[in-house]
C-alpha cells in the first residue's frame, strides 16, 4: 500500500507538440508525473523534436491520436489519472471554418472524453479553452467584468461572422460539448480559460499568439490588424504568460476543491494602452502611440479572481511577460 502513494502519477496531454502543451509536459515532468503525450504525427521529426528533448527530463512515452479519430485516445488515456486536453484544430485563413475548426474541436472533445469514461483510472480531465469562449458579446458599453458566468454569445457571431468568428465559435461550442458529456457521464471536468499567452516557447517556430502580442515590437501591419481586431471582437487585449497557464493547468488538476471554469488572465490592457507600456519600456523599437480614434480603453476585464480565491499564485505580470518575450524573440533572430 505504501508504494501506491509513492507511485509516479500519469498524465495524458493530448495535443503535445503545441505552445501551450509542450511546456506542461515540460512542467509535468519536472513535478515528478510520468507523461502521455498524443500528437497526429510521430514521423514529424521537426513537430516532435521539443517532446524527444523533453524525453531526458522523464518518463515521457509519444502516442499518435488525431481529435477525429475515437479510437486513437485509448491506448494513451488508459492508465493515465490526468488528462489535459490541450489540442485544438486552428485555421485563422480557413474558407470553411464550421468544417476545419467547430466540428472537429466538438468531436475532439466528445472523443476524448468518451476515452475517459472506457478506464477506471482518469480522476479529472482539464480542457484548455479560451477567453474567446468568455468575453464575446453585442454591449457597446465599457467597464464590464466578465467571469467564468458568461459564455460567448454564438448565436450573433454566426450570423455576423466578424473575422477570426469560427476559432471563438469553436472554442465556445466545444467548451459547452464538454462540459454537457461531463456532466451526463459523471467526468470530473475543469476548463482553464486563458487569455493570450505570451512568452519563450519550446516549439521549433515562434508561436502566432507570441507573434501577436509581440506585433507592435515587431512592427508587423498585417497582424497588428490582428491585434486591433481582437481588442473590437473580444473587448480587451488581455494576455498571460505561457508558464502561469501551464501552472494554473497543474494547480487546477491537484486542487481536490476546484470545479467548472476558471478564467487565467494577468494583463487586461488595451492595443493603445499596450502600446503606450512598450513604447516607454522598449524604446528601441520605437513602438508607434498614435492610433488615431481607435478606442484607447478596453470594453472589458477579464476576472481572474476565481483560480485566485483557489489559491493560485501568478508568478509573471506585464513587464515579465514582455521582458521574456523580447529575450525569445532575440533568441529566434526576430529581433536585434
Ligand atoms: N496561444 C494562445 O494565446 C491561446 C489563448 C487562449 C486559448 N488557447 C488555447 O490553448 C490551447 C493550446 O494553444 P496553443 O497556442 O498551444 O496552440 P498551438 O501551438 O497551435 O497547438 C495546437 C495543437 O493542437 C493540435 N491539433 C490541431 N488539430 C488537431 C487534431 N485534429 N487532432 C489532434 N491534435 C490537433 C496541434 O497538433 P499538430 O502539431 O499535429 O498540428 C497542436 O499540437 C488551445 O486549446 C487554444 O485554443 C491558446
Ligand atoms: C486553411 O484554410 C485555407 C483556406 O480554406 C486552406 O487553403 C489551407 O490549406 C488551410 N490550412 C491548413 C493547415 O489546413
Ligand atoms: C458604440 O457607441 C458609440 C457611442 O456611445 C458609438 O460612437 C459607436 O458607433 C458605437 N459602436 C457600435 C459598433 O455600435
Ligand atoms: C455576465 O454574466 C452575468 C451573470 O450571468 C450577467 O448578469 C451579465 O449580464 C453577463 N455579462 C455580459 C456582458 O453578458
Ligand atoms: C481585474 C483585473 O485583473 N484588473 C487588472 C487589469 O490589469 C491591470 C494591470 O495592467 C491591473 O492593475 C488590474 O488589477
Amino acid at each position: 500500500m505504501a508504494s501506491q502513494s509513492t507511485q509516479k502519477k500519469t498524465a495524458c496531454v493530448v495535443g503535445g507538440t503545441g505552445f501551450v502543451a509542450s511546456l506542461l509536459i515540460k512542467l509535468l515532468l519536472h513535478n515528478g508525473y510520468a507523461v502521455h503525450a498524443t500528437v497526429r504525427d510521430p514521423e514529424n521529426q521537426k513537430k516532435i523534436s521539443p517532446l524527444i528533448a523533453l524525453q531526458e527530463l522523464g518518463e515521457l512515452k509519444i502516442f499518435r491520436a488525431d481529435l477525429t479519430d475515437e479510437a486513437s485516445f485509448d491506448a494513451p488515456i488508459s492508465r493515465s489519472d490526468i488528462v489535459f486536453h490541450v489540442a485544438t484544430p486552428v485555421n485563422f485563413s480557413s474558407d470553411d471554418p464550421e468544417t476545419d475548426m467547430i466540428k472537429p474541436a466538438i468531436q475532439g472533445v466528445v472523443n476524448v472524453l468518451k476515452a475517459c469514461t472506457k478506464t477506471k483510472t482518469v480522476k479529472r480531465v482539464i480542457l484548455t479553452s479560451s477567453a474567446a469562449a468568455v468575453s464575446i458579446n453585442a454591449q457597446n458599453v465599457t467597464g464590464l467584468v466578465m467571469d467564468e458566468k458568461n459564455w460567448t454569445d454564438v448565436e450573433s457571431l454566426s450570423s455576423e461572422k466578424p473575422p477570426t468568428w469560427g476559432y471563438a465559435a469553436s472554442k465556445t461550442l466545444a467548451e459547452r460539448a464538454a462540459c454537457k458529456f461531463a456532466q451526463e457521464n459523471n467526468i470530473d471536468l475543469i476548463t482553464v480559460i486563458p487569455s493570450l499567452m505570451s512568452g519563450p516557447s519550446l516549439t521549433p517556430d515562434i508561436p502566432s499568439s507570441v507573434a501577436l502580442a509581440a506585433t507592435l515590437i515587431t512592427g508587423n501591419d498585417f497582424l497588428l490588424n490582428g491585434l486591433k481586431g481582437m481588442q473590437m471582437l473580444s473587448g480587451s487585449i488581455s494576455i498571460a504568460h505561457v508558464e502561469d497557464v501551464c501552472r494554473a493547468h497543474i494547480f487546477l488538476a491537484e486542487k481536490e476543491s476546484a470545479s467548472g471554469r476558471y478564467i487565467c488572465c494577468a494583463v487586461n490592457t488595451s492595443v493603445p494602452e499596450l502600446a503606450k507600456f512598450l513604447n516607454k519600456r522598449f524604446p528601441e523599437y520605437k513602438v508607434p502611440t498614435d492610433f488615431g480614434d481607435f478606442p484607447s480603453e478596453a470594453k472589458l476585464i477579464l476576472s481572474s479572481e476565481k483560480l485566485i480565491s483557489e489559491g493560485f499564485c501568478f508568478k509573471y505580470g506585464f513587464e515579465d511577460i514582455y521582458d521574456q518575450t523580447v529575450e525569445y524573440l532575440k533568441t529566434k533572430g526576430m529581433l536585434k
